[in-house]
């Protein structure tokens, strides 16, 4: 890291924390860009990014698609618009995936590339510091007419870009072209005070990273403008003209239940949590949290995944869940990381890591290939043999969505609160953390998501009494909060144990946090063992889709079956209520896995094909985000109890 960076951090940090202590927010994020990920399950992960996905954005970007030919003919002011009004968005989220993977992985090759295309973009930027190649290549006049156009998406996207290639890089190209169309739009659509809002979410979440950047407020008062013109009528929303597709119902305070589109919902209480944690706006926090509540104890997947009807790519109704056509967005997923993380830092309530957690290691994970360059657009939890990841889409949001959040995944690990470092997901890594003008260094060693043993060293320490809040994951007495889903099995809960310097210790325990106060000494080694078992999960009886099945979880892996297991049968047998599980490491297998083998009976057709035959079998499971790596085949994660529930593949 560059000492200017470091320095720069350590002020936002500090003044972040200044702020914080007056404000609603609990907690102050630790940046990705102040922790050295160590992880190997990880560090593969940040490697497939780096060396496939980025490169699949890049042949996508300006070869196989014209996103960058857009940019290069609205310099030019000559051309025809190649693909959709929002294409440009994916190339910011490209560079900021760039940036964000340069922090890790530097690379010259992928950095002259962002250069190159940096360069592009700011050619392709109107002098009035308007930006967006559908509109400067159809017809310009039609700019800033129709809220469902997404041009304060693409800017959204933009500001993101810009601000995180200048944190990683120094460079500051982008970010500028970002500041002067936010500026434009500050003076174009705010001071006039149109009857507009942002038709798809993201310019306010982005706004207030450029609000937290540059300390100017305008970025801030445009961000809440954003958000109080939400409910007023404006605009016709795409589907069946119903304003609650892009969550404008209502005012975004009187929300409270979720609604429509599901990126769209996830993008913009991601942004009013971050201007409730600015403005101490309890409103946006009263409503975010009944909202939570209906995301999370009635229109959530097992996966952490959200978004069951694909017409609207969004929410349907209460407890209606279908498995095999579940749309489940990757871009969803990667949103309910952003927004948990950020009711997280306003509460200091463990629960939103929990749920965090399971998106973003099931629900997000699954988006990408092992290999890094085969995506999912939706993530179903039952598979009849015809998904499989595609290399690019017509839409293409998610690739670069998954890249971003896979290489800055240094974001969630860590928090602080004033006299607090709080250890929310546990991820090999390394961070040294400002206390009171001193540090707080550590070095996180862990088995997860395989083994649940983890171990902290500290590297560096204040001398002074500090607390270490360690999350004590939820699935060890619950698999989600409110009880969509539940342990249907008799094993008994568990809890996270700690040891320092090898002597278990007790804590006490605040929303969901272990919390040890003591001086802590540089050497000091802390022991966290978070059991991990095979639990069999039940869902609720209203959520029909899953009655008499059954969902394997281990540790924070939901788990599924898949053909390629099985004798490429993934939908022909039953698990028993006594079946035995036995945990296998193996690691030649999908990079590296635990592999769940249990008991189970299968369904066979006689030969006469006249009756069925009933034989045992011992059946794989594997993590459910690792399946469709050996191309398409049956798959399903509620696998049934009793022969009744059993629906053979045909
Ligand atoms: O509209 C932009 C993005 O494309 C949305 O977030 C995705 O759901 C897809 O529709
Ligand atoms: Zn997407």
């Amino acid at each position: 890291m560059k000492p200017l960076l470091f320095f720069t951090l350590i002020v936002a940090l500090t003044s972040s924390l200044a702020q914080s202590q007056e404000s609603l927010q609990k907690l102050a994020p630790v940046n990705f860009s102040q922790v050295n990920i160590t992880d190997p399950f990880w560090k593969s992960r940040m490697t497939a990014v780096a060396t496939k996905t980025l490169d699949a954005c890049i042949l996508f970007s300006e070869v196989k698609t014209g996103r960058i030919r857009n940019f290069e003919k609205a310099a030019a002011q000559n051309g025809q618009h190649e693909g959709i009004y929002y294409d440009d968005s994916d190339v910011y989220k490209a560079i900021e995936a760039m940036a964000y993977s340069l922090k890790g992985n530097p690379n010259p090759v992928i950095e002259k590339k962002a250069d190159e295309w940096i360069a592009k973009i700011a050619a392709a930027q109107m002098p009035d510091g308007y930006l967006n190649t559908y509109y400067e290549l159809t017809d310009i006049k039609n700019r800033w007419t129709e809220i469902g156009k997404h041009e304060d998406y693409c800017a959204g996207h933009l500001i993101e870009a810009g601000i995180a290639y200048q944190e990683v890089t120094g460079k500051k190209i982008l970010l500028d072209v970002a500041i002067r169309f936010a500026n434009h739009i500050d003076s174009v659509i705010r001071k006039s005070n149109r009857q507009w809002f942002s038709g798809h979410q993201e310019i306010e979440l982005a706004l207030m990273k450029l609000y937290h950047h540059t300390n100017n407020r305008k970025y801030l008062e445009l961000a809440q403008w954003y958000l109080e013109q939400r409910g007023k009528g404006y605009g016709k929303a795409n589907y069946f003209n119903d304003p609650d597709y892009w969550q404008s119902g209502l005012p975004v305070k009187e929300q409270t239940q979720i609604t429509g589109h599901a990126v769209r919902a996830m993008y913009l209480y991601s942004g009013a949590a971050d201007v409730a944690a600015v403005t101490n706006d309890a409103g946006y926090i009263k409503a975010m949290q009944t909202i939570w509540e209906d995301v999370v104890y009635r229109n959530m997947y097992l996966t952490g995944g959200i978004g069951a009807e694909g017409t609207t790519e969004g929410f349907g109704i209460d407890y209606d869940l279908p498995n095999e056509t579940a749309y489940c967005e990757t871009c969803a997923s990667v949103g309910m990381v952003f927004w948990n993380q950020r009711m997280n830092m306003l509460t200091g309530d463990a629960k939103y890591m929990d749920v965090l957690e399971r998106s973003l290691y099931n629900g997000a994970l699954d988006g990408l290939s092992l290999t890094g360059d085969r995506f999912f657009y939706g993530n179903p939890l039952a598979s009849s043999g015809n998904d499989q990841r595609s290399e690019w889409f017509q839409t293409a949001c998610c690739p670069s969505n998954i890249a971003r959040l896979v290489s800055s995944v240094g974001n969630y690990i860590y928090s602080q609160s004033p006299n607090a470092v709080w250890i929310n997901l546990y991820i090999g890594s390394e961070v040294k953390l400002p206390v009171d003008k001193q540090f707080l260094g550590l070095a996180m060693q862990t088995g997860f998501p395989w083994k649940g043993n983890t171990s902290i060293t500290i590297i560096d320490a204040p001398k002074k009494d500090m607390q270490l809040r360690f999350r004590i994951p939820g699935w060890l007495k619950e698999p989600v909060p409110g009880g969509l889903y539940v342990y249907s099995d008799s094993k008994q809960n568990q809890t996270l144990q700690i040891s320092v310097n090898g002597k278990p210790i007790t804590y006490i325990e605040e929303l969901g946090y272990a919390v040890v106060n003591r001086q802590w000494k540089k050497g000091d080694i802390i022991g966290l063992n978070t059991p991990m078992e095979v639990r069999r999960i039940a869902s609720r009886p209203e959520l029909k889709q899953d009655n008499g099945r059954t969902a394997l979880q281990f540790g924070p892996l939901v788990y599924c079956v898949e053909g390629a297991d099985n004798n490429q049968q993934a939908w022909n047998f039953i698990l028993p209520s006594n079946s035995g599980f036995t945990v296998n490491f193996e690691p030649d297998l999908l990079g590296g896995i635990n592999t769940i083998a249990m008991d189970a009976k299968l369904a066979l057709p006689t030969a006469d094909g006249q009756s069925i035959q009933i034989m045992n079998k011992l059946v794989k499971a594997i993590p459910y985000f690792v399946w469709n790596n050996r191309g398409a085949n049956e798959m399903q994660v509620w696998l049934p109890n009793s022969f009744k529930d059993l629906k053979v593949n045909k």
